[in-house]
């Protein structure tokens, strides 16, 4: 029986933080890999790789804890499984064929760990990722140490928001360019700011221009200093704007939590949660109270009953925003990705 070659497969978030965090490892490790990606509520992503012994899979910027049995099935069959993350978790394995650096710390992202791992060979990569996760401070931080001009970092910035912004949709019919073939694209350069040349790129950021403007018109529908909430119809512009809403709110209301509310063909409500800013803590927490998960500073429920807005709308109310440290927050495993 002639053996077959190892296989590399590549699993990763379809937002600006997972297709440019592997972007970076791959720009320093090329090679033939299989990519495996999607929108942001797609979570079977790993369950779609079919490895065997020998095989490599490089899995980064999905939440470990909702595929803490399927990295294990991989590894009992003798996969090797690198994986990088900054999604709340418990401690992952040990086993000799798992390389896991997970990292939930709210000031970093799967990017900002890539670029940790790979000495900063491709940072301005790393700069798109942690805007695109709208993690501002630590992406001005490292443009800083780059010595990135204003003008550059503002680029990087649009950049990332655009890329996050294009894996919104309930379907790749929302969506203006599906996240595999913007890999693909995006991959051609080494320095993020000649990617912005490229006309499907700029089509992006005008793109992610006309869903804010339209979103940016909805009213909120309960609003306080310390919190508000916005509900957005069920539009092909809300599919798509949801979280960029959500994120942009967060970057300009630093002392108040939003949430945006979207209705969903089921008659479920789709959610974007952001913790205030200024206390970047126990979003995740929240979500996971209505079957929900995501970060600290970022939480989703995907799908919430009916039944449950009134009870979900006072919980958001009325939540504490403060550090509540990962015992709290493994009580449910997280479901998806802000
Ligand atoms: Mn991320």
């Amino acid at each position: 029986m002639t053996p077959t070659l190892p296989r590399h497969i590549d699993v990763c978030n379809g937002d600006a933080d997972g297709l440019c965090a592997l972007l970076q490892w791959r720009l320093a490790h090329p090679l033939h890999a299989e990519l495996v990606t999607g929108l942001k509520r797609e979570h079977d992503l790993l369950a779609r790789v079919q490895a065997q012994a020998g095989d490599e899979v490089m899995v980064v910027d999905l939440a470990f804890e909702p595929h803490r049995a399927g990295v294990q099935r991989l590894l009992d069959v003798g996969v090797r499984v690198r994986y990088v993350d900054h999604h709340v978790c418990t401690a992952p394995p040990e086993h000799p064929l798992l390389d896991a650096h997970l990292d939930a710390d709210s000031q970093v992202c799967s990017g900002l760990l890539i670029n940790r791992l790979l000495g900063g060979r491709f940072a301005r990569w790393a700069v798109v990722c942690a805007h695109g996760d709208n993690l501002h401070a630590p992406a001005e931080a490292l443009g800083r140490s780059l010595r990135l001009s204003a003008a550059q970092q503002q680029a990087l910035r649009r950049l990332g928001e655009a890329i996050n912004h294009n894996a919104y949709g309930d379907t790749l019919a929302d969506v203006r360019v599906p996240p595999a073939a913007l890999l693909t694209l995006l991959r051609e350069h080494t320095d993020p700011i000649s990617a912005l040349a490229e006309p499907r790129v700029q089509g992006l950021l005008q793109g992610m221009d006309e869903d804010l403007a339209r979103a940016r018109q909805v009213r909120p529908e309960r609003e306080a200093a310390h919190a508000a909430i916005w509900c957005l119809p069920d539009a092909d512009w809300a599919r798509r704007a949801s979280g960029s809403l959500a994120n942009s709110l967060a970057s300009e209301r630093p002392d108040q939590a939003c949430a945006v509310l979207r209705p969903l063909a089921s008659g479920h409500w789709l959610i974007s949660v952001r913790a205030p800013r200024h206390s970047p803590f126990g979003a995740a927490a929240l979500c996971q109270r209505f079957g929900g998960g995501g970060r600290q500073a970022a939480g989703g429920i995907d799908a919430l009953p009916p039944d449950r807005r009134s009870a979900f709308v006072e919980a958001f109310w009325s939540h504490r925003w403060s550090h509540d440290g990962p015992h709290i927050e493994v009580e449910q495993p997280p479901q998806r990705h802000p």
